[in-house]
């Protein structure tokens, strides 16, 4: 895609349904981060991201892009079925479908308890999470061939950010497994961020596997391509 056209639709999604931006009323910690199996393209999937940039958690995301073949089938031997979203919290042993159901947990566990209003509106929330993401006109939907990196990818970002869900659209549709941290603004992780990065800028990648780091959503994008892309 045109990257002004990119830029543009993914500012256009975040205006749409500017929900994630800030982190909110924060609960206990969990000692281990989530999992969370997801495509970025999938409206039930948006809400619970964005509970996490609310929430400010950290989530090992398992992209299940369609087509994908990484991460889809174990979501069926251990789940039951193919849908999205599906989250393990290995600090409970909770493993769950559903979205609504899914958030609600998130804010019992980890927030006061209470669903802020743009998630707590049903059909409302999960439509106008679907319109946002139309905008993105398909991207986030569906795997492209890649390898698989040996040890997952980091990420910061947060749910509303343009550029970050540029990088987290090619994460996805390369089925690259990373730790999602949230660092939205109000969040307590910014300042160990911005310690690591040296400015408060996102997305932010870090590879573990080659020993790269670098902000920038092209060149984030641009080097996924060349070191994971078939
Ligand atoms: N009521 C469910 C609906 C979830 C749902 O329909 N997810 C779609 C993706 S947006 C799905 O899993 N489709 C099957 C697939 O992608 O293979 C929820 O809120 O989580």
């Amino acid at each position: 895609m045109n990257r002004i056209l990119d830029v543009a639709s993914s500012l256009a999604s975040t205006l749409a349904r500017p929900v994630g931006l800030s982190a909110g009323t924060l609960g206990r910690r969990p000692a281990k981060p989530l999992e969370l199996y997801e495509f970025e393209a999938c409206p039930y999937c948006r809400k619970v991201r964005e509970a996490l940039t609310i929430l400010d958690l950290e989530a090992d995301i398992r992209p299940c892009p369609k087509r994908g073949t990484r991460f889809r089938e174990e979501v069926k031997r251990r789940g039951g079925k193919l849908q999205f979203p599906w989250l393990v919290d290995p600090n409970t042993g909770r493993e769950m479908y559903e979205s609504d159901a899914i958030v609600k947990y998130l804010f019992a566990e980890y927030g006061d308890g209470r669903v802020p209003l743009p998630l707590a509106l049903g059909p409302l929330t999960t439509h106008t999470a679907g319109f946002a993401g139309l905008l993105r006109l398909g991207r986030g939907m569906h795997a492209r061939p890649s390898k698989a990196p040996e040890k997952p990818l980091e990420l910061w970002s947060f749910e509303a950010s343009p550029f970050s869900r540029i990088a987290r659209e090619a994460l996805c549709e390369l089925e690259l497994p990373y730790l999602l941290h949230n660092v939205g603004k109000g969040s307590p992780s910014r300042d160990a961020f911005v310690q690591r990065s040296g400015r408060m800028m996102v997305p932010y990648l870090v590879d573990p596997n080659t020993g790269k780091e670098m902000f920038e959503s092209a060149d984030i994008v641009r080097y996924l391509e060349q070191t994971y892309g078939r």
